[in-house]
């Protein structure tokens, strides 16, 4: 599946810290330790629905990992996939009377316009679901030579607990394992399972929904299994990061890593897991689900700077949740103008400890907020240097937008 197209990105004088971040398998922000090239493995969205500000932010966190890991002097190995063929996307076309692969399409082609605006670094290989089945075919049949796999009436299963380490990322217990599963797409009530963790990976055609041919007969693959056999594709057995938002961490996160270990006996899959917090619309978690969004689309359309929408989503700590509110914009287009003025101004203090610092804010697990700070403080002082003759620094204008730019992906 084509991406879409890499933002510029200069680089900056010197070399940044290396990249610590939080680890939701430990609960710790701890170094990440990547070879020369970091493999980054984060889950893309099931286009079934337009680019909410939580999805934006979530992009937004990983894009600043990929670029500290640049800035760090790291290339990145980024891979995504598009979930183009699950429950939810079925259902809305059924809704609504669209053809399945009509709706993933739009929404698709939609999410590219907004992660070009937004200047998401684009992954290398982007993959949809439904061209990595003969790929899911292949992990499945390695889950089996495992011993790991069953049939329910046909549909086959993959035994969580085949995986030592199942629920080492989220911690649960079995009991708050079995309540998130059934709400997140899982099945722990249906007859016949071994254990109500056992995650689906191959569903048997039913009427009405789209199927494919395989060894095990016609059918669709589960979630967990695409994500799964993409990144082990695509990256190999141990990748330094799995990024998506807080609520894949369980089942989507667990259940995808102990297929990936058992399918490969690697242990463990990821070095780092780590997951964005949740944006909220008056108080409830945005989603396509439940229909409360705010659209990166909607805002572009209405004249709104995606680089301001950009601004809006990094002045909030990747791993919080927060509430958008039309504050958040408004403040960050103030913020964008009074970045863009000092750019422009004759006379800046020098760029140099501004660019320390800000490295020094995103290398300790992603501080935006913090950095943003640091460019405020600058901003300030250019302002209130405007006016007096005989500049210190006349390059150091260029040398925050450059900074500004490669590291933080917003252009002045
Ligand atoms: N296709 C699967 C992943 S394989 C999926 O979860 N798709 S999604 O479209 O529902 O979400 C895409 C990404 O946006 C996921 O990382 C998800 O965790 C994140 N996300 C969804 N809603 C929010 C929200 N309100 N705030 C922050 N991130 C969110
Ligand atoms: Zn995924």
């Amino acid at each position: 599946m084509q991406a879409w197209p890499k933002p510029e990105i200069p680089s900056l004088p010197g070399r940044g810290s290396a990249l610590r971040l939080h680890d939701t398998g430990t609960g710790t922000v701890r170094p990440t330790s990547p070879g020369d090239t970091a493999l980054m493995y984060v889950c893309g969205i099931t286009p079934y629905d337009a680019t909410h500000m939580g999805h934006a932010a979530t992009y937004v966190a990983f894009d600043l990992a990929y670029r500290v890991w640049l800035d760090s002097g790291h290339d990145v190995h980024y891979v995504q996939n598009v979930t183009d063929v699950d429950d939810p996307l079925l259902t809305r076309a059924l809704e609504t009377g669209e053809d399945w692969t009509a709706l993933a399409g739009r929404e698709i082609a939609l999410f590219r316009e907004d992660m070009t605006a937004i200047s998401v670094i684009p992954p290398r290989h982007y993959i949809g679901a439904v061209e990595s089945i003969p790929l899911v075919l292949e992990y499945i049949a390695k889950l089996q030579s495992a011993g790991s796999v069953y049939e329910v009436d046909g549909d086959l299963y993959f035994r969580v607990h085949s995986d030592p380490s199942f629920g080492s990322i989220a911690g649960l217990d079995e009991q708050k394992m079995v309540e998130i599963f059934a709400e997140r797409g899982g099945d722990p009530d249906r007859a016949g399972k071994e254990n109500p963790l056992d995650c689906l990976l191959w569903q048997l055609e039913r009427p009405g929904d789209p199927s494919w041919d395989s060894p095990f007969g016609r059918g669709r693959p589960g979630w967990h299994i695409e994500c799964s056999a993409i990144a082990l594709d695509h990256l190999g057995p141990t990748i330094d990061l799995q990024g998506g938002g807080s609520d894949l961490a369980f089942p989507h996160h667990e259940m995808g890593a102990s297929e990936a270990q058992v399918a490969t006996g690697k242990t463990p899959y990821a070095r780092h897991y780590t997951h964005a917090g949740m944006v909220r619309l008056d108080g409830e978690k945005m989603s396509k689900s439940r229909g409360n969004l705010v659209l990166v689309s909607k805002l572009r359309a209405a004249g709104v700077d995606p680089a301001a929408i950009r601004l809006a989503l990094l002045a909030h700590h990747y791993r919080h949740d927060w509430d958008w509110t039309d504050e958040d914009l408004r403040s960050a287009e103030e913020r964008l103008a009074a970045w863009r003025a000092a750019v422009a101004a004759p006379a800046a203090p020098g760029a140099t400890p501004v660019i320390s610092a800000v490295r020094a804010h995103l290398a300790n697990d992603l501080d935006a907020p913090s950095a943003l700070a640091t460019i405020d403080r600058w901003a300030e002082q250019t302002r209130l240097r405007s006016g007096a003759s005989g500049a210190d620094d006349r390059s150091s204008g260029s040398g925050v937008r450059d900074l500004v730019s490669a590291l933080l992906g917003v252009q002045l």
